[in-house]
């Protein structure tokens, strides 16, 4: 065997621990879908307290979702390190994750998209901005945040959840989202 096959053997497919109602599995899924990256999905039971449990803390000391584990075996517990993996491994986006960093409480954010957006976060392209959004717009109702301060943050959703990347990634499309908890939050 070469080198090259046995690196090749060696990879996998990379494995995503998502839940339902994590809005940060939301970004990596979004993140998965719009790259198109073939992978396997291990759904955690929240609810029922699953990312606790022994054999899921082994794999995540912090026992929180997401988890990824990439195609050479690499195990990313940050949802934001992963969509970061996730651009070096397969690139296509503008770098709208500096903004969503720097700028990652509503209000901050809802005064800085009245410059920098147009269709989507950052101008008409989408980056890892709008994969944040999104998720934040979904947690923030689930919290029962009054949207209206905030026409930029929901006028870029609104467009954004038309988007097949958005739509069928949501919370309520996921297999492990139960029926009784399908349209709490609009
Ligand atoms: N900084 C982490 C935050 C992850 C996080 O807080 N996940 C939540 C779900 S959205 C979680 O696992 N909560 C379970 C708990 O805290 O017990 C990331 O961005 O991935």
């Amino acid at each position: 065997m070469t080198d090259i096959e046995r690196k090749a053997s060696q990879e996998r497919r990379p494995v995503l621990y998502s839940s339902y109602d994590s809005d940060t599995s939301w970004r990596v899924r979004i993140a998965l879908y719009w790259k198109n990256v073939e992978h396997d999905t291990i759904y955690i039971d929240m609810a029922a307290g699953e990312h606790l449990s022994e054999a899921y803390s082994k794999l995540n000391p912090f026992q929180k979702l997401p988890c990824f584990i990439t195609k050479s075996g690499k195990v990313l517990t940050q949802s934001l390190a992963i969509i970061e993996y996730l651009e070096r491994a397969y690139p296509d986006l503008v770098h709208g994750l500096r903004y969503c960093v720097r700028h990652p409480t509503p209000p901050s954010f809802e005064q800085r998209l009245d410059t920098l957006s147009g269709l989507h976060c950052v101008a008409d392209q989408i980056s890892v901005a709008d994969f944040c959004l999104v998720p934040m717009v979904y947690a923030a109702k689930r919290h029962k945040v009054d949207m209206k301060p905030y026409p930029n943050i929901t006028r870029i959703r609104n467009t954004l959840m038309t988007l097949p990347e958005f739509r069928n990634t949501h919370p309520y499309n996921q297999p492990d989202c139960p029926p009784d908890a399908k349209g709490i939050v609009q």
